[in-house]
């Protein structure tokens, strides 16, 4: 059955669950409806705070997602969760664990949780966890949190395109900060050291700290760190100024325009990328004439740019 997108776009933005929830699976579905949907909705996102949580397997990020829905909560703001996990194909144990620790958030109207758990998404799963973003967005959630292990293109894309990225370390890690200082220290905004019950902690500080003094493209602004312990919910007070800080620096040195465009040119740019990749080797050429250019370029009777460039001039580009 064709969807209603006009139905299911008036009932998302009016905030209706039903209707997100319709709209999502559209999404990961890659329906030919969706484009009208997203187009829909979109003069209706702009709104939201969209926050990164990222850091290694098992660091406590959906904990601390958890502890922080809480907190946002008891302010009144609505949540909207999205956890990235690329490279399970099932949604697994951990999600169920997640669904246990955070039963009391999956029966709140206020908050609503999806993860996107499907490897090799139609259409890439950076470009879907976007367009979900925007879907929460515009159904009124003040707060998008979007959790990544942070690894793989699919997931530095989608963390490129956050406003703010919180990075969690676990005590006790040195080495994994060297490991992750190459990637992750550039993107983080926030650190927090979770699991700071367990001994160790402060000399993570210190070491992020002085880590962070080696790196020099902060621009103005220079990472905070924050001590959690999100399985007894302490330190998500702090977190959220650091967050609150962070976000007035975006929106007062221009920062937050800054990555508003850059989002909105990924996007665009991914899209494109797709969209030209498809239209071109699928219609333009033929999937067979691509791989018998493929099958060209591995027998060395043509060079991969000089292939590129006869399949460009071939579709009269
Ligand atoms: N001691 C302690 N344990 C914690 C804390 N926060 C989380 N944990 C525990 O750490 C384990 C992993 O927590 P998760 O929140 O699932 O970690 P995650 O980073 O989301 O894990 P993945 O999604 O699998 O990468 C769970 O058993 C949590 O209860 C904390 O502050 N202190
Ligand atoms: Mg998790």
């Amino acid at each position: 059955m064709k969807p209603d997108v006009r139905k299911i776009s008036e009932g998302l933005v009016a905030g209706r669950f039903l209707e997100l929830a319709r709209a999502i699976s559209l999404v990961e579905q890659d329906d030919p409806a969706v484009n009208d949907l997203l187009a829909e909705i979109y003069s209706s996102t702009g709104r939201a705070r969209i926050i990164g949580i990222t850091g290694s397997p098992g660091a406590g990020k959906s904990t601390l997602v958890a502890a922080m829905t809480r907190h946002f909560r008891r302010q009144g703001r609505r949540v909207g969760i999205i956890a990235v996990d690329p490279t399970s194909p099932f949604t697994g144990g951990a999600i169920l664990g997640d669904r246990i620790r955070m039963a009391d958030l999956y029966t709140d109207r206020g908050v609503f949780i999806r993860s996107m758990a499907t490897r090799g998404f139609l259409g890439g799963l950076a470009r879907a966890t976007n367009d979900v973003v925007d879907l929460l967005d515009a159904g009124g959630f003040d707060i998008v949190l979007v959790e990544t292990v942070g690894v793989g293109q699919d997931e530095v894309e989608v963390i490129r395109t956050v406003q703010s990225n919180v990075v969690v370390l676990v005590p006790g890690m040195g080495d994994d900060i060297q490991a992750i200082k190459a990637g992750i220290m550039e993107i983080a905004d926030v650190f927090v050291v979770n699991k700071a019950d367990r001994p160790g902690a402060d000399r993570t500080v210190t070491e992020v700290t002085t880590m962070m003094s080696l790196v020099e493209e902060h621009g103005d602004w220079l990472p905070s760190i924050v001590k959690t312990v999100a399985s007894k919910q302490q330190g998500i007070e702090e977190l959220d100024q650091a967050l609150d800080a962070h976000f007035n620096y975006l929106r007062t040195s221009g920062e937050l325009d800054r990555r508003n465009r850059e989002r909105v040119r990924i996007r665009v740019e991914t899209y494109l990328k797709e969209s030209f990749l498809r239209k071109l080797i699928d219609e333009t050429l033929g999937r067979d004439a691509y791989d018998a250019t493929l099958e060209d370029v591995l027998g060395k009777r043509v060079n991969p740019q000089g292939a590129a460039l006869a399949m460009l001039e071939k579709a009269g580009l």
